[in-house]
C-alpha cells in the first residue's frame, strides 16, 4: 500500500517538510538536497538487507548484491579522495569519529582537538561528549586574528605529547595547511586526523585542500558539501585498514545500512562527473559574494571571513542575539543556525553568532546575484528584527525567489 493510503498523517508532515525546503532559503551550512537517484537508492529494498562484515566476508547469506553496492561505493570513494583505504559503514559523523578514535588509541590518549567555540566540533573533546571519557582532549583555539596558530599548536603538541592530532572543523571558514599539521604531528610521534565532513564535496572537487594522501586517518560526514545521504566514511591509509574496519564493526556497529551505502555510492559517482567540480566552485563563489556584501554592511565575520562554503557571524554588535535572529531569519523564511562565536560569554542555546552557507541554494542553481538579494535581505531581517510585517514580507520574497528555482519537480508523498 503506499504511504499516503496507509499513513496519511507522516504522509502530510512530508508534504510539508518538502514544502519548506521548496518555498524557503537553506542556509544551514552543513545541509543539502540530494539528487533524485540518491532518494531513489536510499529508499530501496536494500534496507531489507543483514549484512554484518564487510563485502566477500559477511556473517550473512544473500550478500552478493549488497557486496556489489558497497564495493562500487568504496571504490568510488577511493578515486575521489586518492584514498587507500575507505570504510563506508559508519552511520554518520560522530560514529565515524568515534570509530576513528577507537582504531588507534587507547583509553586515555591524548587528543589535540579545536575548542568548540573556535569552530571544533562536538566529538573533537567537548567535556558532555561520551569520548570526552574516554580520552583525555586538549584543545587548541584558532589566533585572535582568525587563523589557525600553527606554532602554537606545536608548542601545544610539544607540552602534551598527544597521540593524535585533529583538523577539520564545523564551523571555521578558512583553509587547513595540512602539510604543517602533518609535520607537528611527525614530530611528536602523534596520529594525523582531519574531519572533513563540512568541506568533503569541496576536497573531492578540487576546490579545496586534501588531507587524505598526508594524513593517517580522515573521517567524514557524506550528506554536506558532498551532497550524498545522511551518514558517515572512513579513509584511512592501508596501514590502519584492519584496525579501522575492526573498530566499525564488530567494535561499535552492527548491520550496516546498505540502503544508505547504495545512496553514498550513488552520491559519489555524481561526485565524480565534472558538473560537480562546477557546484563546488559556484559554493565557493557564492559563499564569497555573501563575505563581500555582509563585510560592505560592516558586519562582523569571524576568522574574517571565508575560503569555503560558510560564515560565522557575530550578530551581537546588531543589537540581537544568535536565538533572536534564527527566529527572525525563519520567520522571513531563511534558515540559518544560531552557533557560538570564538571564546562566546553567551551560552550554547542562546549564541552571539549565526552561522550559514551556500551548499543548498548552489544546488537549487543560484549564483552571484541572488547572493547578492538574499544578504540584503538577511540584513533586513536583522535590522528589522521585532518587525514582524517587514518579515513577513520578505518571506513572500523569498518564495517568489525560490519558486524560480523548483525543487524535486513532480514529488509528493
Ligand atoms: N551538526 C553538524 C553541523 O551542523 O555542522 C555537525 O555535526
Amino acid at each position: 500500500m503506499k504511504l499516503a493510503a496507509y499513513d496519511p498523517d507522516v504522509s502530510a508532515a512530508l508534504d510539508r517538510e518538502l514544502a519548506r525546503e521548496r518555498e524557503g532559503l537553506e542556509l544551514i551550512p552543513s545541509e543539502n538536497f540530494v539528487s533524485e537517484a540518491v532518494l531513489e537508492a536510499l529508499g530501496s529494498v536494500a534496507t531489507n538487507k543483514y549484512a554484518e562484515g564487510y563485502p566477500g566476508k559477511r556473517y550473512y547469506g544473500g550478500c552478493q548484491f549488497v557486496d556489489e553496492i558497497e564495493t562500487l561505493a568504496i571504490g568510488r570513494a577511493k578515486a575521489l579522495f586518492g584514498a587507500e583505504h575507505v570504510n563506508v559503514q559508519p552511520l554518520s559523523g560522530a560514529p565515524a569519529n568515534l570509530a576513528a578514535y577507537s582504531a588507534l588509541l587507547k583509553p586515555g590518549d591524548t587528543i589535540l582537538g579545536m575548542d568548540l567555540s573556535h569552530g571544533g566540533h562536538l566529538t573533537h573533546g567537548h567535556p558532555v561528549t561520551f569520548m570526552a571519557g574516554i580520552y583525555a582532549f586538549v584543545r587548541y583555539k584558532t589566533a585572535p586574528d582568525g587563523t589557525l596558530d600553527y606554532d602554537h599548536l606545536r608548542t601545544m603538541a610539544l607540552e602534551h605529547k598527544p597521540r593524535m592530532i585533529l583538523v577539520g572543523y564545523s564551523a571555521y571558514s578558512r583553509e587547513i595547511d595540512y602539510a604543517k599539521v602533518k609535520a607537528i604531528a611527525d614530530e611528536v610521534g602523534a596520529f594525523a586526523m582531519a574531519d572533513v565532513a563540512h568541506i568533503a564535496g569541496l576536497i573531492a572537487a578540487g576546490e579545496m585542500m586534501n588531507p587524505v594522501p598526508l594524513f593517517d586517518i580522515v573521517t567524514t560526514t557524506t550528506h554536506k558539501t558532498l551532497r550524498g545521504p545522511r551518514g558517515g566514511m572512513i579513509l584511512c591509509k592501508a596501514a590502519h585498514q584492519k584496525a579501522v574496519d575492526k573498530a566499525v564493526f564488530p567494535g561499535l556497529q552492527g548491520g550496516p545500512h546498505e540502503n544508505v551505502i547504495a545512496a553514498k555510492a550513488v552520491a559519489f559517482k555524481e561526485a565524480l562527473e565534472p558538473a560537480f567540480k562546477e557546484y563546488a566552485r559556484q559554493v565557493r563563489k557564492n559563499a564569497k559574494v555573501l563575505e563581500e556584501e555582509f563585510l560592505k554592511r560592516g558586519y562582523r565575520l569571524c576568522f574574517g571571513g571565508t575560503d569555503n562554503h560558510l560564515l560565522l557571524i557575530d550578530v551581537t554588535q546588531r543589537g540581537l542575539t544568535g536565538r533572536q535572529a534564527q527566529h527572525s531569519l525563519d520567520s522571513a523564511g531563511i534558515t540559518v543556525n544560531k552557533n557560538a562565536v570564538p571564546d562566546d560569554p553567551r551560552g550554547p542555546m542562546d549564541p552571539s553568532g549565526i552561522r550559514l552557507g551556500t551548499p543548498a541554494i548552489t544546488t537549487r542553481g543560484m549564483k552571484e546575484g541572488e547572493m547578492r538579494t538574499i544578504a540584503g535581505w538577511i540584513d533586513e531581517a536583522i535590522a528589522h528584527h521585532e518587525d514582524e510585517a517587514t518579515l513577513s514580507r520578505i518571506k513572500g520574497d523569498v518564495k517568489v525567489l525560490t519558486d524560480r528555482f523548483p525543487l524535486y519537480p513532480g514529488l509528493s508523498y
